[in-house]
């Protein structure tokens, strides 16, 4: 059983989603990263030392893990549980642009929507994410020709740069792109998506 320790209004509805679409049991313990009591429980410091939600207890066959970090959580479920098909087999020549586009989110998208929100002036030769204006065209220039970012496969990959733009359209910070509204529009198409984000609502 995967118990994902979540909070509404969070980075934790990433993995909610990736969770809702993927064919394992899990369940949903809350910790209300606002109360310092809330995170003291011993199962979620050990997944999170930061005390940062998402985390993750696996207590699969074979021993538990313990986990945190919405892309390393992804890597991790979407390797562990490959009868859900949201990776590609490490044996696959697609597994380098996969990787690629997992890690674009946090080392590429995070750090150009807090360029963004701090109204931040960087070098883009210098700064290892470039700057949030490069980071918008490789994205859109990735998706204008696919539906998803590995082509006509949804994958793990496009739950983390899907949230990440529902977030950007959520704070203001999206800009007017025909491709990346589109691409919004299919994520927020997907049951699973849809899914997660009513539960944050309801919370
Ligand atoms: N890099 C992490 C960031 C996680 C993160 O910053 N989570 C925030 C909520 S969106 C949090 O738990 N903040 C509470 C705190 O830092 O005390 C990830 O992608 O999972």
């Amino acid at each position: 059983m995967i118990t994902l320790y979540w909070c509404p209004q969070t980075r934790a509805a990433r993995i909610l989603w990736l969770l809702e679409e993927m064919d394992q049991p899990f369940e949903v313990r809350m910790v209300d990263i606002r109360d310092p009591e809330s995170k003291n429980n011993p199962d979620f410091i050990a997944a999170s030392p930061m005390g940062k939600v998402p985390a993750i207890l696996d207590s699969a066959p074979g021993g538990a893990v313990h986990m945190a970090d919405s892309a390393a959580i992804a890597l991790y479920l979407a390797d562990r549980y490959p009868s859900s098909g949201l990776a590609p087999a490490i044996d696959q020549p697609s597994r380098g642009q996969y990787l690629y586009w997992m890690i674009y989110s946090p080392g590429v998208i995070e750090p150009a929507m807090m360029e963004r929100f701090m109204g931040m002036e960087v070098s883009r030769a210098t700064s290892g994410w470039g700057n949030f204006d490069t980071m918008i065209e490789v994205l859109e220039d990735r998706l204008n020709t696919r539906d998803w970012l590995m082509g006509e496969q949804f994958s793990a990959a496009d739950v983390l740069a899907g949230s990440s733009v529902y977030f950007m359209n959520r704070f203001g910070i999206l800009p007017d792109s025909p491709i990346l509204s589109g691409y919004l529009e299919r994520c927020l198409a997907r049951p699973a998506y849809a899914k997660a984000l009513a539960r944050d609502a309801e919370a």
